[in-house]
């Protein structure tokens, strides 16, 4: 498989949780100037229409797209590694926290990366600080959001990357989560490859 990337963006979560479950898979970086060029030369609309990563290319030539199902998608191919909750009631709490991080967090933090208007910016802001105060109570004392690692946890590590480049205040619990997850051998080798800094 073929991930379609940008350094920091969401991408991020579906490349940790490719070195997490170990698998085979090249990275292809997408410039996102005014035209969107793979790394390769290609043009990304080609690949992907809306323009957007992550983008998955599959072994069988198909495009997949959309965060959190690229998570689950990456999950389901090594089940062993135990990524996903797929049993049990905490199968729905797992499906709550991808789709509260895609639409709360992830979504919710878009309209900063464009520039906006001061206010826009505060209502953001404000909100923001109100949602991570609802994902420090989903985390409670659990090291992770559903106790074990999965790929949620990959995909919270991203948007909380992004709290701290915004400079949205998150309680401490937050931010030694977030340490957690970027000491893990497989978060900093996914850094690495993006060209971030692992500390
Ligand atoms: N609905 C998509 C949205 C992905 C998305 O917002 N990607 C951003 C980077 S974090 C992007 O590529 N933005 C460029 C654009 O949409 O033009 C998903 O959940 O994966």
């Amino acid at each position: 498989m073929k991930l379609y990337y940008a350094p920091a963006a969401c991408s991020l979560g579906p490349h940790i949780a490719i070195r997490e479950a170990g698998l085979d898979a090249t990275l292809n970086k997408v410039s996102f100037g005014k035209e969107r060029t793979t790394e390769d030369g290609r043009n990304f609309y080609d690949i992907n229409p809306q323009g957007a990563v992550p983008t998955l290319e599959l072994d069988s030539g198909e495009v997949l797209t959309e965060a959190q199902v690229l998570l689950q998608y990456i999950a389901a191919q090594k089940p062993e590694a135990k990524l996903a909750i797929t049993e049990g009631p905490d199968r729905w709490r797992f499906l709550e926290a991808l789709n509260f991080i895609a639409t709360e967090l992830h979504k919710g933090t878009s309209p900063l990366f464009r520039n906006p208007s001061d206010e826009a910016k505060a209502a953001t802001r404000a909100n923001l600080v109100n949602r991570y105060k609802l994902l420090e109570q989903k985390l409670g004392d659990k090291d992770y959001l559903l106790g074990q690692f999965t790929v949620a946890d990959a995909y919270a590590f991203v948007v909380l990357n992004w709290a701290r480049r915004f400079e949205i205040p998150v309680s401490a619990s937050l931010n030694a989560y977030f340490e957690r997850i970027r000491a893990r051998p497989a978060v900093q080798q996914a850094l690495k490859e993006e060209g971030l800094p692992t500390s």
